[in-house]
């Protein structure tokens, strides 16, 4: 009965090396703690036994019951930390491993370059006005000496609104010229960025809404030459000091004289290409004089007073500083594109 004691305690320091999960665990128990299981047995065979004997083998079997209880005792810690050690693996995050950058928003190419713009104007003194879209027939055409009924009004498709007779989507920021001069007199010196709107066939160069920026100066003595330094002015803050402004004469009922006003084409460097119409030159804003009807408009008197004003195609000047060769991009929404910028 002694070496069976002896043997149980090597079955089972066996038998718990090979116990990996609480299964195995509870199967091992059974076989030896349970009430059919070999340490039961040999305590049942022990009553057996003579007194003297059985109170050797009782201490023994006391000591093995005992080694037997602490190895599972021993196996159940060493499974509880393996479980909680897997826990720990599946879990795990590894802090200083880099997130998953956010995928951030930015200014429009259209925000920016009017920013840009703006700034240059305010460095040079003028004050920056906004103007409604929805605006009256009498400060979009009427004020800026195009009658009702001129044939210039064919010049600019424009959409009127149901129900809002003498109302239109503005079709330039010239809209703003009378009000300016009406609300500042004279002098004065001031842009005003906008969208404006026309009924256009769009094409690569052509949005039925896009934006200008306008600007207005009215003073004593203001002449051509002030309004050309000013041009170039812009053209050269954008795309560098290289960058020449062509002007060519150009009817605009609101200013005498009147002149179209190009840069070199940013895509053929001036040689000719199909956004250029193979001219070499990109047309980007007209200007003028002011009219001395617009002036008596506005209040200002044209004897004392002398003004000049130009209307830049905004988008036209983003897609000349960034390279765009449809306009149609700037308005398409494509995060393809416009994280480009
Ligand atoms: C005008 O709108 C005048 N109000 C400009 C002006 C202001 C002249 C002050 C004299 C004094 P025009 O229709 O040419 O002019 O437009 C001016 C610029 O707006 C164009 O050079 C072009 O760059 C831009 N533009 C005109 N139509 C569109 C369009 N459909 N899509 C994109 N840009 C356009």
């Amino acid at each position: 009965m002694r070496s069976e004691l002896e043997q149980i305690k090597s079955d089972l320091v066996a038998a718990l090396n090979n116990v990996v999960d609480r299964d195995a665990l509870e199967k091992v128990r059974v076989e030896f703690l349970g009430r059919k299981g070999k340490m039961g047995e040999l305590m049942r065979q022990m009553a057996g036994l003579a007194d003297e004997e059985r109170k050797l083998i009782g201490q023994l079997a006391n000591e093995v019951k005992q080694s037997v209880e602490a190895g599972f005792a021993k196996a159940e810690s060493d499974i509880s930390r393996a479980e909680a050690g897997a826990v720990a693996e599946k879990e795990w995050i590894d802090v200083s491993e880099p997130g998953v950058a956010p995928n951030e928003g930015h200014l429009h190419p259209v925000t920016r370059i009017k920013e840009s713009i703006e700034d240059l104007f305010t460095s040079m003194g003028f004050s920056v006005l906004d103007g409604p879209e929805l605006e009256s027939d009498f400060y979009n055409f009427t004020a800026v000496n195009v009658p009702p009924n001129h044939p210039a009004r064919d010049m600019q498709d424009t959409f009127y609104i149901d129900g809002r007779p003498g109302e239109v989507m503005r079709t330039h920021t010239s809209s703003i010229q009378v009000r300016a001069m009406r609300e500042y007199g004279a002098p004065l010196r001031m842009i005003a960025p906008g969208r404006c709107f026309r009924n256009e066939a769009t094409d690569v160069r052509h949005e039925h809404t896009f934006h200008q920026i306008e600007g207005v100066v009215v003073d004593k003595g203001i002449n051509f030459g002030h309004l050309k330094g000013v041009l170039e002015a812009v053209a050269k803050h954008l795309y560098g000091p290289a960058t020449e402004v062509r002007l060519r004469p150009k009817f605009y009922p609101f200013v005498e004289p009147g002149v179209n006003g190009e840069v070199t084409c940013f895509i053929c460097k001036g040689d000719g290409c199909r956004l250029c119409k193979h001219t070499g030159w990109l047309e980007v804003f007209g200007a003028g004089m002011i009219h001395p009807n617009v002036l008596k408009e506005g209040g200002v008197d044209p004897k004392e007073y002398s003004g000049f004003a130009f209307g830049f195609g905004l988008t036209r000047l983003v897609m000349l500083k960034y390279g765009i060769d449809d306009i149609r991009w700037l308005q398409s929404g494509d995060t393809r594109f416009l994280s480009q910028f």
